[in-house]
């Protein structure tokens, strides 16, 4: 599946990354066909609250949702993945004309498009493999006339740095006319506690997402990571407001990259994610150059929130 992105790319972003004084690989790497499994089992872990907290606030206010993000869409979700939450929208929402999932990871888009035309004979599906970290162009059924609203749940937005979730925006909103929108999933800061125990899972599924970015490498590059030689880590930066996850190498060690070689210190670590938490304030901040954060729904909790932005 290396189709969209492609080899050469692939290889320069993680030299880059490893060449760095605090070694880090880009999150986007996690999503192979195995990766993108391997998410699915966290997404139903117990300790993971996002997935459950984010479609139940869907399911609670379904109809306010509909009002709030109007009729005759087409709907572009951005990192589609098992398309779980669209269903949610489909099902509710038959104003939906189109729909164009955006995934990097291809063999896993390829499936779930399958599964989605069996599904629902009748809507217009149009997938598009990218790595939408990029610019990147919609395909050419969302033309003038139809609204355009981006679906981004999960808080996926959250793994970007600000700067570089402020590059996305910006890149996204060259694609929108003033009136379309987007619906996002926001996770929100809270108590440290249940941050850090919804990314150290007592079953290990997430230390095998964070390892599996190694596997990856191996796979698709001349690469020899031993992955019992790191182990998991993920931890709450107050002062950043995210989770970071890492690898930790276990022993002083060296990884061959395609003829590169790569020293790792005992204790020394790879930052593998950021998965920055927000404040309302903060995020209607963010993303103020280009939408007005039109509705906020969150749960009782205030764990996470679902937001309608609407280009300015
Ligand atoms: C996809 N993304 C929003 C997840 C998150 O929570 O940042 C990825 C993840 N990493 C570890 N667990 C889940």
């Amino acid at each position: 599946d290396h189709v969209t992105l492609s080899f050469p790319k692939m290889l320069d972003e993680i030299i880059e990354g490893l060449e760095k004084d605090q070694k880090e690989l880009p999150s986007k790497y996690f999503y192979d066909q195995r990766g993108s499994q391997l998410f699915e089992e966290i997404t139903e872990l117990e300790e993971y609250y996002p997935t459950r907290t984010e479609m139940r606030i869907m399911q609670d206010n379904m109809p306010y949702i509909i009002r709030t993000v109007g009729s005759d869409i087409i709907l572009a979700e951005l990192g589609s993945g098992s398309s779980k939450k669209t269903r949610l929208l489909l099902d509710h929402f038959p104003s939906i004309t189109s729909y164009i999932p955006i995934e990097i990871s291809e063999q896993y888009l390829a499936k779930v498009v399958q599964k989605l035309n069996q599904e629902y004979p009748d809507l217009q599906i149009e997938p598009l493999c990218t790595d939408y970290s990029m610019p990147f162009q919609l395909p050419a059924i969302a033309q003038p006339y139809s609204k355009i609203v981006f679906f981004y749940p999960g808080s996926t937005i959250g793994n970007f740095q600000p700067s570089q979730a402020k590059a996305f925006l910006n890149n996204l909103s060259t694609q929108l006319d003033p009136g379309d929108g987007m619906l996002v999933g926001v996770d929100l800061k809270k108590n440290i506690s249940v941050l850090e125990t919804a990314y150290n899972d007592r079953q290990g599924v997430t230390a095998s997402f964070n390892k599996n970015i190694l596997r990856h490498i191996n796979r698709k590059l001349d690469a020899n990571f031993n992955l019992n030689n790191f182990r998991h880590e993920a931890f709450y930066n107050r002062d950043e407001g995210r989770i970071e996850m890492h690898l930790v190498s276990r022993t002083d060690q060296t990884v061959t990259i395609e003829k590169e070689v790569f020293h790792f210190k005992q204790g020394e670590s790879i930052h593998t994610e950021n998965s920055y938490k927000y404040s309302l304030a903060d995020f209607e901040t963010l993303v103020s150059e280009w939408f007005s954060v039109e509705k906020v729904w969150t749960d009782s909790d205030h764990y996470f929130s679902l937001q309608y932005l609407q280009k300015i």
